[in-house]
């Protein structure tokens, strides 16, 4: 009598117990999915994001302090990604109150030059969560550095920044960058890369990939914020961000979309449709 006395207390504990293991469990990651529409024609890539594309692509725009958990970035920064047959493009607008390349400030110049050392906007790509390679560009706000490298594991794996792929980029800086005592507004890059660098792609491939920032500036106390794209879990240290910007496994998807839908012509084509009914009743 007495065990079977026991027993509302005995599936009492083993209830809690199973809720606190529960709740100290990790939760499980979702990742997010952004898009990459169609170009129905390329953009120019000259710095000015006053293409047709640029005004159909989806803005991301809610970037976060670096391993934060969910913060909110420091300065404000988007980024739009396209495709078609031949390229993938990438719009990205940084507001930056002090603009300072890393070949200003650092004397790292070129390809593949550590360009994190300044201003730079970084964004990784990884064909499927099923492969261990990835992909990192680099642009800074001066027009002759980019960085590009494929790494076919996380600890840099070969063929790294020897890794080339004909890039095409533009920069536009609002401001200057080799003077810290004004105000600058910031720094735009657009860039097209092309597709042959990647495993085939079609409408409704998905990648993952996240857009990183560093932002340098002379504010007392810091030269240097970092933000991503990335939130990362609150709960768990440096947010779970363990790997920096290379942990890939919190990267979100980026779908290649179709091309957006065009409403103006098919208002057109009802307007004719509807006409030609008209006509023929007459
Ligand atoms: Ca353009
Ligand atoms: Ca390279
Ligand atoms: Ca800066």
């Amino acid at each position: 009598m007495r065990h079977f006395d026991r027993m509302p207390s005995v599936v009492c504990w083993t209830f809690l117990a199973l809720i606190v293991v529960g709740s100290s469990a990790q939760a499980e990651f979702v990742p997010r999915t952004f898009q990459a529409v169609m170009a129905t024609s390329p953009p120019v890539i000259d710095g000015t994001l006053d293409d047709s594309v640029w005004t159909s692509a989806p803005v991301m725009n809610e970037f976060f302090a670096y391993q934060s958990g969910g913060d909110p970035a420091a300065a404000a920064t988007s980024a739009q990604v396209a495709w078609d047959e031949q390229f993938l493009y990438l719009a990205f607008e940084m507001a930056d109150v002090d603009i300072r390349p890393s070949c200003v400030i650092a004397n790292r110049c070129g390809r593949d030059a550590q360009l994190y050392l300044g201003d730079v906007i970084e964004l990784f790509v990884r064909e499927s969560r099923d492969l261990p390679r990835y992909f990192e560009f680099e642009w800074s706000p001066d027009q002759n550095d980019v960085f590009d490298a494929r790494f076919d594991d996380r600890k840099f794996g070969p063929p790294g920044t020897s890794w080339n792929t004909d890039i095409q980029w533009a920069v536009h800086v609002n401001g200057s960058t080799d003077d810290a005592t004004d105000q600058d507004a910031g720094w735009i890059v657009e860039s097209a890369i092309p597709l042959s660098a990647f495993d085939p792609i079609t409408v409704g491939s998905e990648w993952t990939f996240t857009v990183a920032r560093y932002d340098y500036f002379n504010a007392a106390g810091r030269t240097e914020q970092l933000m991503m794209l990335t939130p990362g879990d609150p709960d768990l240290p440096r947010a779970g961000l363990a790997s920096g910007f290379h942990t890939y496994e919190l990267y979100d998807n980026l779908k290649f979309a179709p091309e957006p839908l065009n409403f103006g012509v098919i208002l057109a084509a009802m307007v004719m449709f509807l006409l030609r009914r008209s006509v023929r009743g007459c």
